[in-house]
């Protein structure tokens, strides 16, 4: 017996090749189809593979075989295959070039498909970015119109972008930027009297900003709700209604005054209330441009040992952000203070609260937004202070 294996593109042309050339009696025996490996499977059709036989009895078509006659067991020849559709695997120089070809062809293909899905990857990254740009770029506005500095706006911006997903939504991103504005407020601090005691309370900054009013409102919470000794010390000699103004609420509230104009008086004072848990002193808020001025303010303050004094620079909301800044540096050597802002109810952006706390880094205490005393105060609240810095008009 004769068994042998024909290729070709279908299986009526692989028989046809089979009965060509073992004639007609030939016997399929199996047919299979055989697909293409490696790269070549790209450019080739799988083909078609029939294994036919026939008896040795039967004339052999082929003339060019040579017929083995005596045979005891039956003879296979695997013949060369079938002639196969261009490109061929051959190993002449010239398919070899041809393979070649197609190796280049391949890596070629391969790395654009692979460009292309880095580049796919690299646009829906751009896409999400800039989402969230647009969104960060709103926000931003927010911020502007609130009158925040470009530069802290800049500084949230930058900040927040780092540690963004790229799938954000926008709730994501304003619950970020809210969480770092309130971080960035700080913890607000104000007069506690658990500490060391007598404890003065010094308040500086410029002429009308409300200290003496916001002193009226404090000492009041003090006297009143926590039963405190209080006591007030004024060094605004300049002006006689200003002394008037305290002693009015003084009388109001059952608090001594005293006023000071020296520095040695200041310390007669200091042992005159040796016994109370609390002393305001108000001080002469003219120009901040007067170094001289500032210079009293300062030898009284050291008149106070640094661990019995607090000093709060008393800014207004409704000042200019360019005057805040010269006011800020004016009072740049008293180290150790911190920041009360007054007429709140006076301005409907809070963009200067922020950005003083950005430039100063002294902590937040107190806000006003009313002339009632001593109602219209409170305690800076950074998380409404966020809220309104995100919201809109
Ligand atoms: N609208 C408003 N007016 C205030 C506030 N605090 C103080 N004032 C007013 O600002 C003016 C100056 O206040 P004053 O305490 O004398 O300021 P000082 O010169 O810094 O001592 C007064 O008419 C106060 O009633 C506030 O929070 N809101
Ligand atoms: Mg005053």
């Amino acid at each position: 017996m004769i068994i042998k294996k024909f290729q070709a593109n279908t299986e009526t042309d692989a028989i046809m090749l089979a009965k060509e050339e073992l004639g007609k009696d030939a016997i399929v025996m199996n047919i299979k189809t055989i697909s293409p490996k490696g790269f070549y499977r790209l450019f080739r059709k799988p083909l078609v593979e029939v294994t036919a036989a026939i008896d040795d009895n039967v004339t052999y078509k082929n003339d060019k075989a040579t017929m083995p006659k005596k045979q005891s067991f039956p003879d296979i020849i695997y013949d060369e295959p079938a002639p196969l559709p261009q490109p061929n695997q051959g190993h002449s120089k010239e398919s070899s070039a041809i393979e070649e070809k197609l190796n280049n062809l391949q890596s070629l293909l391969e790395k654009q498909i692979v460009e292309k899905e880095a580049l796919q990857h690299t646009k829906e990254k751009v896409k999400a970015a800039s989402k969230n740009l647009a969104c960060i770029q709103l926000i931003y506005n927010q911020l502007i119109l609130n009158e925040v500095d470009e530069k802290y706006a800049n500084q949230i911006m930058s900040e927040i972008e780092g540690t963004l997903k790229k799938d954000a939504s926008m709730d994501n991103i304003l619950s970020s930027i809210y969480q770092k504005i309130v971080l960035k407020l700080g913890q607000p601090m104000t007069i506690n009297l658990k500490s060391n005691k007598p404890k003065y309370i010094f308040f500086i900054g410029p002429t009308g900003v409300g200290k003496t009013t916001t002193i009226a409102k404090i000492a009041s919470k003090f006297k009143v709700e926590e039963k405190a000794k209080v006591a007030f010390l004024t060094s605004d000699t300049y002006r006689i209604a200003a002394v008037e103004q305290l002693r009015t609420y003084a009388n109001i509230l059952g608090i001594p005054l005293k006023v000071v104009y020296n520095i040695d008086e200041m310390e007669q004072s200091r042992r005159e209330f040796a016994d109370y848990d609390i002393i305001f002193v108000d001080t002469a808020g003219r120009s901040h441009r007067n170094k001289h001025q500032r210079d009293d303010i300062e030898g009284l303050l050291k008149a106070i040992p640094e661990k019995e004094r607090e000093i709060y620079l008393v800014l207004s909301a409704t000042t200019k952000y360019r005057d805040l800044i010269t006011i800020t540096e004016a009072y740049s050597e008293m180290v150790g203070y911190n920041l009360i802002f007054t007429k709140l109810d006076e301005t409907s952006s809070v963009g200067n609260l922020f950005n003083i706390r950005m430039l100063t880094n002294a902590p937040l205490s107190y806000a006003t937004f009313g002339q009632d005393v001593p109602d219209d105060i409170d305690r800076i609240d950074p998380q409404s202070i966020a809220k309104q810095l995100l919201r809109g008009h």
